[in-house]
């Protein structure tokens, strides 16, 4: 905040600058902004640019600002299929089999209650539906209606130990499988994110059931990223308290090579 606000010199020191303007504030919600002012150091955020749109985005008020949503008229004739078209293991092979009746989304790590959730469970779950415009950086958007539980509820039922700081998505699928076994597909966000209202499980595209490329059974929808951060073959979602020690570190795959960690957009 100082860095976009006051002058390199300022005599206004950020505590006192931050005392100032909120003075109105709760001590806890000042060392939980203070808290999360940090989190780009977990994950070395190189890029400053990056950093400015996420503090912009964090500290002048767009933490719960609402993604842009469309009508069914806005909706695309063709939503692309981009990334892994079909996850090349055996163990989802079995599960696309079954229905995906054997399928189960896992939430554990830095929980209080570690959930095993079926598509049933998930279904019987409060819904939203949400119409919503998809970004790849590749060029190319597509509009589409998303439907299944917010992410909040999710945390809410697996309770948050005080030390979570960001949610981790663990796929199903290797996008570039590494002679070492590297490779599989993972995405991270933080907890504003997390419990933003329009972060959602989603398992309908367009009132149908997700297709496998469309990301079968439960994919992420977090609306005010971009497309690499909308994970597919959602199968874990890990709380943890930092990112360095997934992947090669970076928080997600693409992030892993060269891609922003928040692709706020
Ligand atoms: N598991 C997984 N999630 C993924 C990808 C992927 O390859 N694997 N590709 C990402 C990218 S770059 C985009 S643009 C979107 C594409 O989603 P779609 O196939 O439903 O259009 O998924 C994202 N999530
Ligand atoms: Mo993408």
């Amino acid at each position: 905040m100082s860095r976009i606000l006051l002058p390199k010199n300022s005599p206004l020191g950020r505590r006192k600058f931050l005392g100032l303007g909120v003075a109105g504030l709760g001590a806890g919600l000042l060392s939980g902004c203070d808290r999360l002012s940090e989190a780009p150091k977990f994950i070395d955020m190189l890029g400053s640019a990056e950093s400015l749109t996420y503090r912009i985005q964090r500290f002048l008020g767009g933490g719960s600002a609402l993604a842009r949503e469309f009508s069914e008229a806005d909706l695309s004739p063709v939503f692309k299929v981009n990334g892994t078209q079909a996850p090349d293991t055996p163990e989802y092979a079995a599960l696309q089999e079954s229905g995906f009746a054997n399928w189960r989304l896992r939430i554990d790590g830095l929980v209080t209650k570690p959930l095993d959730l079926s598509l049933a469970d998930l279904r019987a779950m409060p819904q939203r539906t949400q119409i919503t415009r998809h970004d790849c950086v590749e060029g190319w958007s597509a509009i589409g209606k998303w439907q299944g539980p917010t992410l909040a509820d999710l945390l809410r039922r697996a309770g948050l130990q005080p030390t979570a700081r960001f949610a981790v998505f663990h796929c199903a699928d290797f996008y570039e499988r590494a002679a070492d076994g590297t490779g599989q597909y993972y995405e991270s966000i933080d907890l504003i994110d997390a419990f933003h209202p329009q972060t959602i499980l989603a398992h309908r595209l367009n009132d149908e059931a997700l297709s496998v490329g469309h990301g079968a059974p439960l994919r992420l929808r977090v609306e005010r990223q971009l497309g690499y951060k909308q994970a597919k073959y959602v199968m874990r979602i890990e709380l943890t308290d930092r990112l360095d020690h997934l992947g090669l570190g970076k928080g997600g795959f693409w992030p892993d090579r060269g891609y922003e960690w928040y692709a706020g957009i």
